[in-house]
């Protein structure tokens, strides 16, 4: 068995997720930040047979789009204080981040 741990932009979570749902795909989501942008972003676990991975893996590259996104090199408490260092930068995000992991033994008790 494979654990696809995917991290995939909010605005794609739910037709993703919806969409392995309507395949007979189970997944459960997870709330998580982006270490860079310090965003909110989606964490999905799709635990699947091994044979499953390349289906997995095309669902979520159809589903999830790249976006780019405009980070502020400045905190809000320097952007009050009219202090601007660099201007925005223009950041890539997605469509999304894969890792395949195999896993020991899954288990339901
Ligand atoms: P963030 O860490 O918020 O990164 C958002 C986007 O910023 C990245 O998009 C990438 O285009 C850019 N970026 C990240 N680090 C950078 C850096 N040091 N310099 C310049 N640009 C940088 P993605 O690569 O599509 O990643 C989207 C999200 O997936 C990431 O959000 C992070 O939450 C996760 N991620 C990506 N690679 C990862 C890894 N190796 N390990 C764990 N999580 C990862």
């Amino acid at each position: 068995m494979k654990l696809l741990l995917t991290i995939v932009q909010d605005a794609d979570a739910a037709r993703l997720q919806e969409t392995l749902a309507a395949q007979g795909l189970q997944s459960t989501k997870l709330a998580s930040t982006g270490g860079f942008l310090r965003e909110g972003n989606t964490t999905l676990l799709i635990g699947v047979e091994a044979a499953e991975v390349e289906r997995v893996k095309a669902i979520v590259g159809e589903t999830c789009r790249e976006r780019t996104k405009v980070m502020s090199a400045t905190s809000p408490i320097h952007a009050l204080e009219g202090v601007f260092t660099s201007p925005p930068l223009e950041v890539p995000v997605g469509g999304a981040i894969v890792f395949v992991l195999s896993v020991d033994e899954f288990l339901r008790l």
